[in-house]
């Protein structure tokens, strides 16, 4: 069991709190392996962490309290020794395990980290829905030889035997739009669609029963916000959108909400602020979901 270094930065710098008194669990997973262009997701959760210090303990959106109503374990970073991908993703899954069903939030590093964190996860992966906001639909079988690829982690999750509801999806090659109109466990709402049949979205992920995971790769949401990211998309979610997500999510009753991740992020000075809006991100994500688990 990893307690926080003393010097690590904890979100929000909430007090730290013991995993087993922890409500959620923040687990930074730097990986960075496989990224194809814009590099820098490695530094990713320690900048999110760092700007999260910025951000008000109390969210007036879900009138939500953190210093009075959420204890957050911050574990230590998991570290990539260099060795095989799949032998990192492993790892955060023995790591997610440890913490026994508690909800997890991670903090990317490339999205290949999305598939550990969903095998750890203590609910059988064919009850799974997982939501994920993105601009690619990482669906490819392999991408440059390598079947571990931040471009193939959802095809992995897949395999798992998941349902998919992919939004915000704008980057596609032909192989992955043939999946997703042939795969009945995938239902993809692309970018170019996506404005005209929103309320339709809001009600899919309403209608959803059982346990949920949402993947909230940032290159989903419109780089006009936030464009801090290796393989950016023009169009995208706007912020109101994002947050509409994470409410309707929130506000199933039907549904569980068993973890989360915030992946892709890079940090970067310029255009200045992007840390804050990033690290708001998982801020929201916990201030919904402990919202909707009071209910
Ligand atoms: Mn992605």
């Amino acid at each position: 069991m990893s307690f926080l270094d003393p010097d690590q930065t904890t979100l929000l710098k909430l007090a730290p709190c013991s995993p087993g008194d922890a409500d959620a669990i923040v687990l930074p997973v730097p990986l960075e392996m496989t990224v194809s262009y814009g590099q820098g997701t490695l530094r990713g959760p320690s900048a999110i962490l760092e700007a999260s210090t910025q951000i008000e303990t109390f969210d007036e959106e879900w009138e939500f309290d953190f210093e009075r109503d959420l204890r957050i374990h911050n574990a230590a970073p998991l570290s990539s020794d260099g060795g095989r991908v799949k032998d990192y993703l492993e790892g955060v899954a023995a790591s997610v395990r440890q913490y026994d069903g508690k909800f997890v939030l991670g903090l990317g590093g490339e999205h290949t980290v999305t598939w550990g964190l969903i095998k750890g996860l203590s609910v059988s992966p064919e009850d799974l829905t997982v939501i994920q906001i993105d601009a690619h639909a990482d669906l490819r079988d392999q991408y440059e030889g390598e079947e571990w690829s931040h471009a193939c982690v959802m095809r992995r999750v897949l395999d798992e035997g998941c349902r998919l509801i992919q939004i915000g999806i704008r980057s596609t090659a032909r192989e992955e739009f043939e999946l997703i109109g042939s795969e009945p466990r995938v239902q993809s709402y692309y970018a170019h669609q996506m404005h005209g049949s929103w309320a339709a979205i809001l009600e899919t992920i309403g209608l959803i029963r059982g346990p949920v995971y949402l993947t909230l790769d940032v290159d989903g949401i419109d780089p006009s916000i936030l464009p801090s990211t290796g393989t950016p998309q023009p169009g995208g979610l706007s912020w109101s959108e994002t947050m509409q997500v994470l409410r309707a999510l929130s506000s199933n009753k039907n549904a569980s909400w068993v973890g989360a991740d915030v992946v892709e992020f890079v940090p970067s000075p310029n255009p200045p602020g992007c840390d804050i809006i990033a690290a708001k991100l998982p801020v929201k994500i916990l201030a919904s979901w402990a919202t909707g688990r009071r209910k």
